[in-house]
Order: C-alpha cells, then structure tokens, then sequence
C-alpha cells in the first residue's frame, strides 16, 4: 500500500536532477536483515572499476561460542603536552591517533579480518579524561589510498571526483568547539592530519568517537572507524561505583563476513547504486569479538554499554534473567538506578549499567540480544571483597519547563521511495544536505524540536553539541498530516521510559508518532550537525546543518 500525497511544493523539491520522480511511500514489504534478499541480485560489471559485490556469507552461527576472551581497548596514551587552544598559558595533554589498517581475529576459528582502526585497533583506544580537562588529538588519516567497501558514488559527497579515502573524526556527545566538531564536509584524504580540541567541559559520561566523513561514514564505521571517549567528575567519583577492573565497557556492533573471513558489506544489487537503506548482519561482536567470553567475580560490576552498529537495535537480556541496574545514559548518569530485565539500544544510545554477580557464584551467564547469543559471564567461586557501591540516588537531573523554550521547530523525518517502493533517500523534514540552513537556535536558548516521523521505521536522532531531555512521544496520523497539513493525534501523550529519563544526546524518533525533545543550546556558536544514526540513512541526505547563532 503506498500513500502518495505531499505538498505540491514538496513534490516539486523531490525531483532528483536527473529527473528521477519520487515518490513518499510507505514501506510494507521489507524484511529487514534479510542478507539473502540483498544477495540476491550481483550487478553486471563496467570493464574499469570492480562492481561492488555481496560475497558469499559465511555463516557466524557456525562458529563455536565463548572460545575467546573479551577484548578490553587499552587506554589512549598522550605523547604530551600542548597550548590550550582557548588559554595560551595552559598546557593540555596531546594525543596523536593513527587511523590505519590491520588484521585480527575476530574469533579463534576465523581467518584474520582486514579492519580500519585508530591506533591499529579496533574499537580504538578509550580515551579517560575528566569534566574540564581538556586535550588535543591530533587525527592521522594513515590509511590505504583505495576503499575495500563499496563506495556508492551516487550519493551527495561521494562522487567519482572525491577521494575514495576520506576521513574526519566527530567525538559523538562532545560538547565541541565547531573547528574540532567533525563537520562532515572536512574530511581529508590519506597522508593528512589534523588537530582537534576536546575542552571537554561537560558532566561526566560515556562519549565515542567515529569517523563522520560525508557520504561514506557507513562504510568507514563498517571498516572499524571507532572508539570510546569517557569523562569523569568529582561528582561521580564521590558515588564509589564500582571502577578499574570492575568497569568495563561493552561496545556492540553486527557485521557479516565473507568464506575468508573478510568484511561482507550488503550492496543493493544494482553496481550504480549500491546503497542499501540497512545493513543488518548475523555476526554481533563485542569490544571487536564474535561470542567472546568474561571472566567475573561475584560482586558488582559497572558496564559501559555502547551500540556501535550501523542500523541495528539492541534489545539485551541475561539468560538467568539478572536486573540490569541502568544508572545512566548517553549522557551521564540517571536521578535514580532504574532495575530492568532488558536494555533496549539503538544505534549510538548508550547505557550505563550495574550488573550484580553476587548471588551467581559458580554459574554461566550468557548476554543475548532478543534470542541470540551474544557473550557469556563466567562468575568464579569467590573473589576480592566488594568495597562498591550502589547509591539509591545518583544524580539530580533537573526537568526543562518546557516555558523555558522560545521556539519550537516541527521537523519531519521522511523517506523517499522509487515506484518499486525501494527506499531511496531519508530526508529531515523535506530538505536535503546541501540546501540554505533552516535551524538556527540562539545561543543560550532554549528550544523544542518536535520529530514528526512519517516512516515505518525508528530512526535515532542525533544533535552535535547539546544535551537534551525526551519530554515525551504520541503517534499521529500520517496521512492526515501529508494530505491536509493537519496534525491528528491518534495516541495518549507517552512520557520517556524510566531508562530515557537522564540527559540525553540521540533520541528513538518511533515511527507514526511526534517525538518532542527540549535542549538548551550553549557552549558554542557555529556550524553543527544533526542527523539520523543509522548511518546508511545519514549517508543518504537524513543529515542536515544547522547553526548555533550569537545574541
Ligand atoms: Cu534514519
């Protein structure tokens, strides 16, 4: 069933150069993670350049579970110190990170995987910083000259013309001067540097870093283009939750492999255009590994949780049915622990949790993702005492009246389809990347930025430089607001689930309903991004611009 009816204007704006007519659908038909479907159809080849393929998928399931052991990335090293940026007279630690390519094992049974790295690693090293502690890394684009991912050279960016290695790093919760923010158009190629300035003045939490370049972040995530950044304060050091050892982040992504072992990113079948509007794999790793396994003790651990994938949603769970304790998000920590059987993450969410192995001395905990096995908790007989804490109450997030807000933007999340009703493009409301900046926030104002989602399908929301709180989501009517321009609520108010309830830096826009988030908009004034987190539609024009602007 495909509901066409737009504004004539729209209609006019959603002409492709080429004069491609598009059309907005709904999208019934896709199963989504279905590599055999994206498999299905390997192009015909040009005579010059290699036609992207989805090789034959070696089967993940075949492997044996629970042979390697978690990967823990090692702390980031600075080579030392450097001028502040924004205060001549002070020093700041000075870290050089190198993007290149290397080899590892993603599992005992595999043949070593070609992987793109910071540091030579992947995830890259994690940064430890603290709030106020500023420092300077200088990126290193050390990687090959040609992509070993399929480049569609069709989407805005990544045009024949461009380089096919193109790096920039954005520290994804930084609250980042706009120079050192990533912007994805300040991309460089191989043999190129740059220096980027993290002030890092912001409440302690778990940030990431991950390549941002415009019109091959996919592909560049895909290759291993990422990291965990975290940030500490007094504050939080005064809960006495449990550190060193006993907090360990957890960063989850899924990827497919080919009969190698190498990379299989999914291609859309047609060699013009090999976008696929998801990338759903059967492989999930954590920290770097399929099915790993961790050695506990039976006590308290703090866990770092992190979606790192490009479109996937985590819905975790422990086999023994253990409570997570959340007791923070994207960006720090919860009012209060919040116990739940289930951690549900989107692309780029993060979850801060309190895993309590005390009463599982002896037994094997496996962490699934709805019914896969994802990695197993090995809890030992005993252990050191614990001396770590679980506050009843963590830290007070005072609520945003929504009085505060000057303004409030009603922005659409939009998904073209072809005539086939094969997904095209993704659109923030209506306009693509490279058309006049609609969103300029004042500097130290507040505002609500309601997220219309018209499609079937969830997308992450992600705004660079600011915080914000999910005031709340209620589905609407679709088609009365495409075809009279009318807002028809169809559904209660529902507040933010109990998890979402902390700061937060990307929002699960539900598909058919009104997501309303409210930031305040400090720090810095300039260019920033806001963006979908699934990266194949923020590679695809779901990724706008938009301006912080001066008083
Ligand atoms: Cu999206």
């Amino acid at each position: 069933m495909r509901t066409t009816a737009c504004p004539r204007d729209f209609a006019a704006r959603m002409l492709r150069p080429e004069g491609f007519t598009l059309s907005i659908t709904r999208r019934s038909f896709v199963q989504r993670g279905s590599l055999a479907a994206m498999a299905m159809a390997v192009g015909r080849g040009s005579a010059q350049k290699p036609v992207p393929k989805f090789r034959t998928e070696f089967n993940v399931n075949s492997l044996v579970q629970f042979v390697d052991p978690l990967p823990i990335p090692e702390i980031a090293k600075a080579s030392g110190l450097r001028a502040n940026p924004m205060d001549g007279s002070a020093k700041i630690p000075y870290f050089r990170m190198a993007m290149r390519q290397f080899e590892t094992k993603i599992h005992r049974d595999l043949k070593p995987t070609r992987l793109w790295g910071y540091g030579g690693a992947s995830p890259g090293p994690t940064f430890e910083t603290r709030g106020g502690q500023g420092l300077l890394v200088e990126w290193a684009n050390d990687l090959p000259a040609a992509h070993f991912l399929p480049i569609d050279h069709s989407i805005h960016g990544a045009e024949p013309d461009k380089p096919e290695v193109r790096t920039v790093v954005h520290l994804h919760g930084g609250k980042t001067p706009p120079a050192s923010d990533g912007y994805p158009e300040d991309w460089y190629p191989p043999g190129k540097s740059k220096i980027y300035h993290y002030p890092n003045n912001q409440e302690a939490a778990m940030l990431w870093y991950h390549d941002h370049a415009l019109g091959i972040n996919r592909l560049n995530v895909f290759a291993g283009l990422l990291g965990v950044f975290i940030v500490r304060d007094e504050f939080e050091d005064a809960l006495e939750l449990p550190r060193d050892k006993y907090e360990i982040p957890l960063v989850f992504y899924d990827r497919a492999f080919d009969l190698d072992g190498q990379l299989n990113y999914p291609v859309s079948g047609d060699p013009k255009n090999p976008w696929t509007p998801e990338v759903f794999c059967d492989g999930t790793l954590v920290n770097g590994k399929l099915f790993p396994f961790l050695d506990v003790e039976p006590r308290k651990y703090r866990f770092r949780l992190l979606n790192g994938a490009n479109a996937r949603f985590f819905h975790l769970t422990l086999s023994n049915s253990l409570a997570f304790q959340q007791i923070g998000t994207d960006q720090g920590l919860l009012p209060a622990p919040v116990a739940l059987t289930h951690v549900s993450l989107a692309p780029a969410e993060r979850a801060d949790v309190i895993l309590d192995f005390s009463g599982n001395r002896g037994e094997k905990i496996i962490l699934k993702n709805d019914n896969r096995n994802v990695m197993q908790f090995r809890v030992a007989e005993s252990g050191a005492r614990d001396t770590s804490a679980l506050p009843k109450t963590l830290r007070p997030v005072p609520r945003i009246a929504e009085s505060a807000a000057v303004r409030t933007r009603s922005l659409t999340l939009v998904e073209i389809d072809d005539l086939a009703q094969r997904p095209v493009m993704m659109l923030l409301n209506n306009t693509h990347w490279s058309m006049t900046v609609t969103e300029s926030p004042v500097l130290d104002s507040t505002e609500i930025w309601e997220l219309l989602n018209t499609t079937d399908d969830a997308h992450p929301i992600h705004l660079h430089l600011v915080r914000f709180q999910i005031l709340d989501r209620r589905a609407f009517d679709v088609a009365t607001y495409w075809t009279k321009g009318q807002m028809k609520f169809i559904g209660p108010v529902v507040a933010p689930e109990p998890g979402e309830m902390g700061w937060k830096d990307t929002v699960r826009a539900d598909p058919g309903m009104v997501t309303r988030i409210v930031a305040r908009f400090e720090g810095f004034t300039g260019r920033y991004v806001w963006h979908c987190h699934i990266l194949e539609h923020e590679d695809n024009e779901m990724m706008r611009p938009f301006d912080v602007v001066a008083k």
